[in-house]
């Protein structure tokens, strides 16, 4: 069912993009006023739309940005429909060079070896303030960016980067807990604790149909430490050590670590009964498995008590690039409001894009997994940037994934 929407919606962005010959923004944003600042109108008609992106296009096509020949991407793993990425590049006429990572720190670790290929990049929260602290992001202007206008203000100049002085929002979401819903134990019991994942009195219950947590450092470690009360940021070297053994007891009960394509290869296949996941992941993985006779999925989300973290994903340019005029025309491009909606309804997380509500589609736009509640959105923290208490964390990583 959920399938069926989406792609109507993917028909129909593709529809307005090849008969409008420019897509919203233009290659123009930089010399236009007007018609590219204005967030997308929700209730105009697409026949009404095409025609006002024709005229941007052909008023102004002369005075455009040079489109480089290639850009490259560097993004989280199934994080957008390829199908945006095809739709960008014939229209432009830009070839993207498209490369997946599966955490934040994957992400740095490359950049930091000195990779200096990457144009356009997605870090979270926590990691732009460490990588903007390392001088691998490139300032932006807002202003290259017409589009920036359709973003909600309560995403505007996240104190990571203040002013967007380096990124502009992508997608937003939390961590939790997803669980096959037709499982014996799980209907009785509802994992809304961390310690479904550490406790193992309670693992060896269900450790045997299947366990998946995230393989990513931060956001492991501060599922255990607030698991054990402690905060999720902590920069004390005994709170991190104390987080770290309680993973290793944990660990033998664990089938899997994987953050990058957990909910196609694990979740949708029952691979496993219960993972550490991000809200898109599970949803999708709710939608995957939708029966419409029983008007339900297979796959439930649970926020735990003890508390979980809110991330905001983010678009930046690394310094070391020097393709800025494409790079911002990509990513005008990603913040238009039918393309973020598009997003959206193909990752099934939130999107900080207001203007792209209107073309989100109900299904996600009234679940609460994805757009949490108040009483939902109290449990939840950010990741913060710790210090030199990232090393002691690299260290309880290695530990981690060593044994
Ligand atoms: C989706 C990646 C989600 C990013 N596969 C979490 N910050």
């Amino acid at each position: 069912m959920k399938k069926k929407v989406y792609l109507m919606f993917v028909v129909l962005l593709i529809l307005v993009l090849s008969a409008c010959g420019g897509g919203p923004g233009g290659p123009t944003t930089e010399t236009d006023g007007d018609s590219d600042t204005e967030p997308a109108a929700s209730d105009s008609g697409a026949e009404t739309e095409s025609e006002e992106m024709e005229e941007t296009e052909s008023e102004t096509a002369d005075t455009g940005p040079q489109l480089a020949a290639e850009l490259s991407v560097y993004n989280w793993a199934d994080y957008i429909d390829e199908e945006i990425i095809s739709a960008y590049q014939d229209e432009y006429g830009v070839t993207i060079i498209y490369d997946t990572y599966a955490s934040n720190e994957d992400l740095l670790a490359k950049l930091q070896a000195g990779a200096t290929g990457y144009d356009v990049i997605f870090p979270s929260d926590y990691m732009v303030s460490q990588m903007i602290e390392l001088d691998l992001l490139a300032e932006i202007d807002t202003n290259d960016i017409p589009n920036f206008a359709n973003i909600d203000d309560a995403f505007k100049s996240a104190p990571f980067d203040p002013g967007n002085a380096h990124c502009v929002p992508y997608q937003w979401g939390t961590t939790g807990i997803a669980y096959r819903a037709n499982n014996e134990y799980f209907a009785e019991n509802t994992p809304d604790s961390w310690a479904y994942l550490f406790d193992p009195e309670l693992l060896e219950q269900y450790a045997a149909d299947g366990v998946n947590v995230l393989n990513d450092s931060r956001e492991l470690t501060a599922a255990a430490l607030v698991y054990l009360g402690y905060d999720g940021n902590t920069n004390n070297p005994d709170e991190i050590a104390e987080a770290r053994d309680l993973i290793l007891a944990a660990k033998p009960y664990w089938k899997t670590f994987n953050s990058e394509d957990y909910e196609d290869a694990l979740l949708v296949p029952d691979e496993v009964v219960i993972s550490h996941a991000w809200s898109g992941d599970a949803a999708g993985a709710y939608w995957e498995t939708y029966d419409d006779t029983a008007e339900d999925g297979n796959w439930y989300y649970a926020i735990p008590q003890e508390g979980a973290v809110k991330w905001l994903d983010n678009i930046c340019i690394t310094a070391s690039s020097e393709e800025y005029d494409t790079a911002v025309h990509f990513m005008n491009y990603l913040l238009d409001a039918e393309v973020g909606a598009a997003i959206t309804n193909y990752t099934y997380y939130a999107s900080p894009n207001e203007a792209a509500k209107a073309f989100i589609v109900d299904e996600i736009l009234n679940d609460p997994s994805i757009f949490p509640p108040a009483e939902v959105e109290a449990k939840l923290y950010w990741l913060t940037e710790v210090g030199d208490a990232v090393f002691l964390y690299d260290e309880a990583w290695t530990a981690i994934k060593g044994q």
